[in-house]
Formats: structure tokens, sequence, C-alpha cells
């Protein structure tokens, strides 16, 4: 008969202690946090020393040597500040150039190796935008779960209505009761209601209009962080 096809069992490596609000503050450390998504290396050179623990390379506009490139420095930049990089689509790349982390979609997970990318030992993390999405995603175990849009955002076509923090905070309590993954909140996250978003729980706050088309983005990035750690005292 037909040959059986083997089940897909899958289990990415943990990235931070789970949702470590409820946790002692010595976990804090381990918390995702800021979570810039960015297009090119030069963004790790300017924000990894201010202090960044968890980052995108989300490069949408090139191939080739040209995305070979970006990626292999960018790999070198975030292991020399010990930070989390994540690479969005390009996981044959990031595998091959020995990536911390892969970023895919819903859409990407067809088409991905999740097994090849387990079996390398990289991070996987995915995004979610519908409890359809979410059920999925828990059956991979992945090593975060995005969950977004919090807000309307400019920076990426929506179609879904924004969570909002009501529904943010909603996904952090489910998850943190039954996941032992970090969350990772997304979409149109901004000075005025980080402080806000980082009551909700997530382990991770990513964001790229708020850093990248900020007047001074260093400034943007220092000024954010601050607002995330006082706003984390006061869980
Ligand atoms: N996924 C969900 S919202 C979003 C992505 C990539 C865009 C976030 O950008 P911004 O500028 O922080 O709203
Ligand atoms: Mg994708």
């Amino acid at each position: 008969g037909a040959k059986q096809q083997e089940p897909m069992q899958c289990e990415f490596k943990d990235c931070t202690a789970p949702n470590t609000r409820i946790g002692s503050p010595d976990e804090k450390a381990d918390e995702l946090g800021l979570y810039p998504v960015v297009d090119r290396y030069q963004w790790l050179e300017r924000l990894l020393p201010l202090g960044i623990h968890t980052i995108q390379l989300r490069i949408k506009d090139l191939d080739g040597q040209a995305l070979k490139e970006e990626i292999e420095k960018s790999i070198a930049l975030a292991r020399e500040s010990n930070c989390r990089l994540f690479i969005n689509d390009h996981w044959e790349l990031a595998i091959e150039m020995g990536a911390y982390g892969i970023h895919l979609g819903q859409e990407d997970l067809d088409k991905a190796d999740l097994r090849a990318i387990s079996q390398a030992g990289l991070r996987l993390g995915i995004s979610n935008h519908t409890h359809f999405e979410l059920i999925r995603c828990l059956a991979i175990n992945p090593s975060y779960i995005a969950c977004g849009p919090v807000f309307a955002t400019q920076s990426k076509d929506m179609p879904w209505i924004p969570h909002g923090l009501n529904g943010l905070r909603y996904w952090c309590e489910s998850l943190m009761s039954f996941q032992n993954r970090p969350l990772v909140a997304i979409g149109g996250i901004n000075r005025e209601n980080i402080s806000e978003v980082a009551q909700c729980g997530s382990s991770g706050i990513a964001l790229i209009s708020a850093i990248t088309e900020a007047e001074s983005p260093e400034k943007a990035t220092r000024e954010l962080l601050q607002m995330i750690e006082h706003a984390r005292e006061k869980i």
C-alpha cells in the first residue's frame, strides 16, 4: 500500500524563559524585550550597542549576493553583541549561515522545511493574526508566538482588525496558562502606547516605524527601552 507519511513532529528550542512577567525579577534578562524589525545590517550597528537583545532582519527587496551579504553581516554583528537575530523568510540561508533563529509568517509554513530548521537547532518564531492561525502555530511548538496587529499599522498590509490591549492581554494570559513559550506583540506600537503594551505581559515587543522612522532612531530606542523597563516594574 501507499507509504504512510510520518507525522510532522518538531520541537523548537526555547529562546527565553516563558512569559516572565509573573516570574522573579532576575528572570527579566531572559525576556525578548524591545524587538526592532529592520531591513539592513546597518540598523544592527546602530541599535545593538543600545542594549537590544532581540532583533529581526526582514528583507523583502534583495536577493542573490546582496541578500547573502546582509544576512552574513547581521549574523556577525548579532553574535558580537550576544543578540538573538531572527531572519525573516530566508530560512535556507539562515540555516546555511548559522543564524540564531528564523521568523516565518503563516503563508511560509507550508513551503519551509520546519524539520530541517528544528534539526539545525535554529529557533523559530511565527506570526499570528487569528485564533485559527494560533491553533496551527501551537502544533508546531515554535520558540515564540507573535500576535498582531495590536494596533493599526502603516508598515504592512493588515486586513485583520487590531487586537487592541484587551486582545493582547487575552492572548498573553491564555498562552501563559498552557503554552510554555513567549509571546511577541507587534503592530502600531510606539511611545504613546508601549507602556500599556508592556503591562499586558508579552515577552517581546516588536516594532518597525517607531524606530526606523523616528527623527533619531537611537534616541527613540533608548526611550522605548526605558518605557518598557518602567512599565514592567509596575506589574
Ligand atoms: N506584522 C504585523 S504588524 C507588522 C508586521 C510586520 C508591522 C509592524 O510595523 P509598525 O511600524 O511597528 O506598526
Ligand atoms: Mg514571510
